[in-house]
């Protein structure tokens, strides 16, 4: 038997969907396509509820995709260890758990798998040691990222096959949409709260074109309500007309992100999804203290628009790029 095929995956959601996001695309592809058995050890399931229907919030343990997934409690269980430890986003693994690791005679593999970063110093850090202090094991850093020197991005195998059997014309029917119109623009506004909002839906509303943005239940959505000053989901200035969905099931998402012609993406995972559509899109990147997101932001632009004018620029950089134009 091989001897790597029990893999336990460790996530902790801080806030958002992003981390669960990609540690459960990472776990259903490690189960479908390298037929993997996979624990995604998660403390909060309710965020990956809304991404994956038929999860229940409320079970300790449960199979979905052939995923064991597993509610991960302040008092962690005596569990076996599996081959590969999976550390999402520096979670800091259960003491118990790391301490049973250590006594295998087989040491398991350990990977801290970290945040997407377009940086150069990527390339050297993906795969460094991290010896523990005490213990015998030694961590290994997973970086994904967008050279050959890194982990990379996840992609599904199936992709382009998804891709290709995608209709567009149904899924907006199923949005709840009505029929595209001649000349219309299409937008997907997936964001964090942003002051340049307002002036960005009154820029639309007096474009040339018809504009539908379509809006998943987010953040972001009581400040489009505010713009129109009304509670209702079919909100319409000028020539801009949004639609309010629900938050989708993720595979969903994915489709929103084909139908549209224009994205507006955040985060880490609907920011990798808007590439591997090769749609235009605009990234709003996750805001850290001390804006250290500045310069990750940069790094990704440079990457991403080399040779291209830089006129984009300002508009990823927000507000504030005005007193920050190169
Ligand atoms: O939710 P996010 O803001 O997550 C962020 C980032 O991952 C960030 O790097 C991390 O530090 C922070 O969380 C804690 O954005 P992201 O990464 O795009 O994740 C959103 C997920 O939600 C993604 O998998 C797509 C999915 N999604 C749906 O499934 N349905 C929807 O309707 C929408 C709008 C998103």
């Amino acid at each position: 038997m091989n001897r790597l095929t029990r893999w336990d995956i460790f996530c902790a959601v801080i806030d958002n969907y992003g981390d669960i996001g990609v540690c459960w695309r990472l776990a259903r592809q490690l189960v479908k396509e390298h037929d993997l058995q996979v624990r995604l050890w998660v403390d909060d399931l309710v965020p990956l509820a809304k991404l994956k229907p038929g999860v229940n919030a409320l079970l300790d343990a449960q199979l979905v995709d052939g995923v064991n997934v597993r509610r991960w409690p302040d008092m962690f269980p005596e569990a076996e260890v599996a081959d590969v430890v999976i550390e999402a986003f520096a979670c800091k693994l259960p003491e118990n758990y790391v301490h049973a690791m250590a006594a295998c005679e087989n040491k398991p593999v350990w990977i801290n798998l970290e945040y997407l970063s377009a940086e150069a110093w990527v390339d050297g850090a993906h795969g460094l040691p991290s010896p523990h202090p005490r213990l015998p094991l030694t961590k290994y850093f997973f970086f994904p990222g967008f050279t050959d020197k890194t982990g990379g991005l996840i992609r599904e195998a199936v992709y382009d096959e998804r891709r290709n059997a995608f209709d567009a014309t149904e899924f907006r029917a199923k949005l709840g949409l009505p029929p595209k119109r001649e000349g219309e623009l299409t937008i997907s506004l997936f964001g964090y709260e942003n002051p340049a909002l307002p002036g960005l839906l009154d820029a639309w509303a007096h474009d040339a074109r018809p504009i539908t943005c379509i809006v998943p239940e987010s953040r972001l959505l009581p400040d489009v309500r505010a713009f129109f000053g009304d509670q209702t989901n079919n909100l319409r200035r000028g020539q801009l007309t949004v639609h309010v969905i629900p938050f989708l099931p993720q595979d969903d998402y994915d489709k929103l992100i084909w139908l549209c012609d224009l994205n507006f993406v955040r985060g880490e995972d609907s920011f990798v999804r808007a590439q591997w559509a090769e749609k235009p899109f605009v990234w709003q990147i996750y805001p850290q203290a001390k804006e250290a997101h500045r310069v990750k932001l940069d790094a990704f632009l440079e990457r991403y628009l080399e040779g291209l004018p830089t006129e984009i620029c300002r508009l990823w950089r927000g507000p504030d790029s005005w007193h920050h134009r190169r």
